[in-house]
């Protein structure tokens, strides 16, 4: 990968969710998916690359576009392995709240784990406390433990939890410590990157969400030296979830044995889950959220804002773009 992908890659989050954000508020949450796939691949379709999809919208046959395996790109170049979400938290889309974003991460071949579509318990946190705090440890000991690296009472610091009922225990244990706890619908990724960054008034994501936007996350925070860890969760007493109704913990051992996931139990860090020489994240708003605002239309251009973090040039940019439509008269300055 070199530095000219930085920003053909920032144009492929920029029109999908540009596509997305036209459906903002419509309750079509699969519509909305539906056209930030289509802009997404159109526009990766023009980049010089021999580019391939990891982490997509899902296996051949059940996603006609950016399937896991798909390839694009022109053909001609580098080798790029992406995981996309086109539109991360569609939900908050359709409902038009705070946090959903179009974002993909890219990384040299093979730089990108392949994550199954199972759950992930993750655990994110700003980098003064990368190494420190654990996933193997409790929320308790890592409160400590960020209080101590922040430089913060547990009082002063705001956990986010994906509002499930999987996390009634472990929101009760965050409290006890004094820390507050920050429930979203939604949106784990957006939640995770923005503890790479001081300013956010979150300091810690921890629970389980989905493994895929896992790796997503964990190729942003490799990028800002923060911390995140990853670890697959496969019994579905743990997940709680209604997506693996008749699912059973054998099975899906047997199903990750099959994907030739071995070790289940394993902890993954973020330089394993975005393992590349080289990676790069970049999300653009459909909605407004912590790091950017959402599209803005307006008469005469259409307004994105987004941010890519890359290793490439150890940067984190975040880019406001005017998209000017044929014949604009006026173009206000914000
Ligand atoms: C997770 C989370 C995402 O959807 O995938 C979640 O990582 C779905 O979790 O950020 P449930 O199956 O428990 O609802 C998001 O919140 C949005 O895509």
């Amino acid at each position: 990968m070199d530095r000219t992908l930085i920003q053909e890659i920032l144009e492929v989050v920029e029109q999908a969710a540009i596509a997305s954000a036209e459906l903002t508020g419509m309750g079509l949450k699969n519509e909305a998916d539906a056209a930030a796939v289509e802009a997404m691949r159109k526009r990766m379709g023009l980049i010089n690359m021999q580019g391939r999809i990891v982490i997509g919208e899902g296996e051949r046959d059940e996603a006609p576009m950016l399937y896991i395996g798909e390839e694009v790109g022109t053909g001609t170049g580098p080798g790029v392995d992406f995981a996309v979400d086109p539109c991360e938290g569609t939900n908050l889309c359709a409902n038009s709240q705070r946090g959903s974003m179009a974002v993909l991460a890219a990384s040299d071949r093979g730089g990108l784990f392949n994550a199954p579509d199972f759950y992930m318990k993750k655990l994110a946190a700003p980098p003064a406390a990368k190494g420190k705090v654990d996933i193997r440890k409790s929320a308790t000991e890592n409160i400590a433990i960020l209080s101590e690296c922040l430089g913060l009472a547990a009082t002063e610091l705001v956990i986010v939890v994906m509002d499930r009922a999987r996390h009634t225990d472990l929101i009760a244990e965050i409290r006890t410590t004094g820390a507050r706890v920050q429930p979203i619908s939604d949106g784990d990724v957006q939640a995770a990157i923005a503890c790479g960054f001081t300013g956010t008034g979150t300091h810690c994501l921890m629970g389980i969400g989905a493994a895929p936007e896992g790796v997503i996350s964990a190729a942003a925070l490799r990028a800002l030296g923060a911390h995140f860890q990853g670890q697959l969760v496969y019994d579905p007493a743990v997940a709680q979830t209604s997506e693996w109704a008749g699912y059973t913990k054998e099975g899906n051992i047997a199903r990750l044995n099959e994907m030739g996931i071995t070790d289940v139990d394993k902890v993954y860090e973020a330089d394993e889950l975005a393992s590349g020489e080289n990676v790069v994240f970049a999300g653009s708003g459909i909605t407004d959220g912590l790091l950017f605002h959402g599209v803005k239309f307006e008469k005469d251009c259409t307004r994105t804002s987004s941010l890519i973090i890359s290793t490439l040039d150890n940067t984190a940019r975040f880019t406001n773009t005017v998209h000017i439509k044929e014949g604009a008269k006026s173009i206000a300055l914000h």
